[in-house]
């Protein structure tokens, strides 16, 4: 038994140890990033000590998640464990990967190492491509610098089509315009537009095939089609993911309520 997508967004925003609240007019903030980019550092210095750690419904991997104010907004934001990708099938994929399709946030922070961007970037292309709702975080850039690499993150950001800020999280550098982008992109004020991932004409024609049977299980458009680019390259374990993902979401559709198995 898992939870159904559409009941994530209400359970981040819920009272389950998150203290006074449960406000539904909370917008909710996810974090995403490979394995140790500094997600928690970044994590702890927006939310302080107002968190709460607890199992993903349904899984055994522990997902932080806490609130903050910023300038009279209230944000619920989750900790998602770290991962590479979202192609695979370990619980840590899914988790990020079910919540992102699920729509629940409004905005996601991809937390990417200063000093190894190119490996990072691929995690945050495959999050662009399901949600323009996006910021990329360029953490440890004090530790790249010492290194004596430089980041162009407004060229950066040109290239994604969404907003990119540097910080040294543990220090606290650039946290300020972190928060304020991410109300700009949560609110609305910033209306990222991903630069497309391109496809040959071959894999755009199969995929457009296959979009409205992905459609009718209520995905949104930009999920739906990462849904089916990844239906045709993926194979065995995680594609099997996908399926169950998508019989899922099938259940939902048909009115088995809340909850699928
Ligand atoms: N120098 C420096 N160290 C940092 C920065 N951000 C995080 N760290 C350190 O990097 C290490 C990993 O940080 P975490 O916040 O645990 O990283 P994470 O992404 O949550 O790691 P996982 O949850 O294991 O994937 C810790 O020792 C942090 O103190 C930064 O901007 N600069
Ligand atoms: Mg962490």
């Amino acid at each position: 038994m898992r939870l159904a997508p559409e009941s994530i967004a209400r359970d981040l925003k819920g009272t389950d140890g998150l203290g006074p609240g449960g406000k539904t007019n909370e917008l909710v903030v996810a974090l995403a990033g490979n394995p140790n980019t500094g997600k928690s550092t970044v994590f702890n210095a927006l939310t302080g000590l107002r968190q709460h750690t607890g199992n993903w419904p349904g899984k055994t991997v522990a997902v932080a998640r806490g609130r903050y104010n910023h300038e009279g907004t209230s944000f619920v934001v989750v900790d998602l464990p770290g991962t590479y990708s979202l192609f695979t099938n370990s619980a840590e994929e899914e988790i990020a990967r079910d919540l992102l399709l699920a729509g629940a946030p409004d905005a996601t922070v991809v937390v990417a190492d200063a000093g190894c961007l190119e490996r990072n970037l691929n995690l945050a292309l495959q999050i662009v491509e399901i949600t323009p709702r996006t910021v990329v975080c360029v953490n440890l850039i004090d530790e790249a610098r010492k290194r004596g690499t430089t980041i162009d993150v407004n060229a950066l950001a040109m290239d994604l089509g969404v907003p990119v800020v540097a910080t040294a999280a543990r220090s606290g550098m650039g946290l300020k315009e972190l928060r304020d982008t991410i109300a700009a992109v949560a609110t609305g004020a910033i209306r990222p537009e991903p630069v497309p991932v391109p496809y040959s004409n071959t894999v755009s024609h199969a995929s457009n095939r296959l979009l409205p049977h992905i459609l009718r299980l209520g995905f949104e458009e930009r999920g739906a089609r990462w849904i089916a680019m990844s239906l045709l390259h993926s194979s065995g374990a995680a594609r099997d993911s996908l399926l169950r993902l998508m019989a899922e979401r099938s259940a939902v559709a048909d009115g088995e309520g809340g909850f699928a198995t």
